[in-house]
């Protein structure tokens, strides 16, 4: 592949500012220019991008500026012979702190006395209600680079680490690593669920009544994967029937989560609008993914994160 362009894609600025990137990329051997709507590319084109555009199969190379490339079309690249890159890598710190913070306010009870404060209200939880994550058990379904992010500062504050993964082999931090086939051991003691696994036919609708069943009543799941690997009716009748104690979620079925959701009512449940892995240094981490790359074809050397 010869690459004579590079062209940032406006829906990048979901993420980050466009023109942060572009800046970032200053440096690059090739032009950078920016496009909107769906641009018209061709050969020694690439181009980097939040979501898929259908003009996109006719460029050389497109780059996901996420991790999760779902959305992306990847039998019709194949087919193309476009490439498909994504951002697997860099958001082990971002969503590792996100879901660590998520839990201590569920255990340290900070969204109640955040709410009470709103009220001016000076408000004791019941002494039972608060704990600690230190000696809970966390169980991290997908153990990749988020899930690695999860498990390593969980297990830094004395958490008893669990997972899930396909290979079964083991990971630092995490006690004892199972396979798919026995996620409803793997959850059964846990206090804690953390999904960090792609969306894809296996993993869709893979927290579903059964798994939620399976949870003790007091545990809570925490979804920073994708809203689909959950069974969302599920989630809303084991919420309102209390077969678990609440949610972290961070992704949905439908994004934004429409404002008639009864996903927003929960006391126990933290809802953030799919801004896990947001930080100011998103374009100087998607610059690096994108330079290295720039590099390996320069170098005639297989690209990084190559997922068609
Ligand atoms: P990785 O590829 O690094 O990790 C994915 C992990 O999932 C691997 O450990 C893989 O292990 C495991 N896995 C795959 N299929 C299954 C399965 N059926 N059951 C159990 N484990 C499985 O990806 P990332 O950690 O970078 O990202 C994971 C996903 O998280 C993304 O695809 C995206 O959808 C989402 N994401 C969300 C973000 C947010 O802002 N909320 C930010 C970034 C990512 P093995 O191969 O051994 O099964
Ligand atoms: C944007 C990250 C991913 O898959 O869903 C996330 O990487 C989006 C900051």
């Amino acid at each position: 592949m010869h690459l004579s362009r590079l062209v940032v894609h406006e829906s990048v600025g979901k993420a980050m500012p466009v023109e942060s990137l572009v800046e970032s990329l200053a440096d690059l051997p090739v032009p950078v220019e920016t496009a909107a709507g769906d641009p018209e590319l061709g050969p020694g084109d690439a181009v980097a991008a939040f979501g898929p555009r259908p003009g996109f199969r006719d460029a050389d190379w497109v780059h996901c500026i996420r991790a999760g490339y779902d959305e992306f079309p990847v039998a019709e690249y194949e087919a193309a012979g476009t490439a498909l890159t994504n951002s697997t890598g860099i958001h082990g710190t971002t969503v590792g702190e996100t879901a660590l913070g998520g839990m201590l306010a569920l255990a340290r009870r900070l969204h109640v006395y955040r709410d009470a404060q709103r009220e001016s209200r000076w408000h004791d939880e019941p002494y039972e209600t608060p704990f600690t994550l230190s000696g809970e058990r966390l169980c991290v379904v997908g153990l990749g680079t988020l899930g690695r992010g999860i498990a390593e500062r969980a297990d830094a504050l004395g958490m008893d680490v669990v997972g899930v993964r396909r290979s079964g082999e083991s990971v630092p931090g995490v006690r004892r690593v199972y396979r798919p086939d026995d996620l409803h051991e793997a959850i059964a003691d846990a206090r804690f669920v953390a999904l960090a696994t792609p969306l894809t036919d296996e993993t869709r609708g893979l927290i579903g009544e059964a798994e939620l069943r399976a949870m003790p009543d007091d545990a809570y799941l925490v979804n920073v994967a994708r809203g689909a690997v959950v069974d969302e009716e599920a989630l809303q009748q084991a919420l309102a029937e209390e077969w678990i104690a609440g949610a972290m979620l961070d992704t949905f079925v439908e994004e934004p989560l429409p404002a008639d959701s009864p996903l927003w009512e929960y006391d126990e449940v933290l809802v953030t609008p799919h801004s896990a892995a947001m930080t100011n240094r998103y374009h100087e981490d998607i610059a690096d993914l994108l330079r290295q790359n720039v590099e390996r074809l320069r170098a005639d050397e297989s690209m990084v994160n190559r997922v068609a």
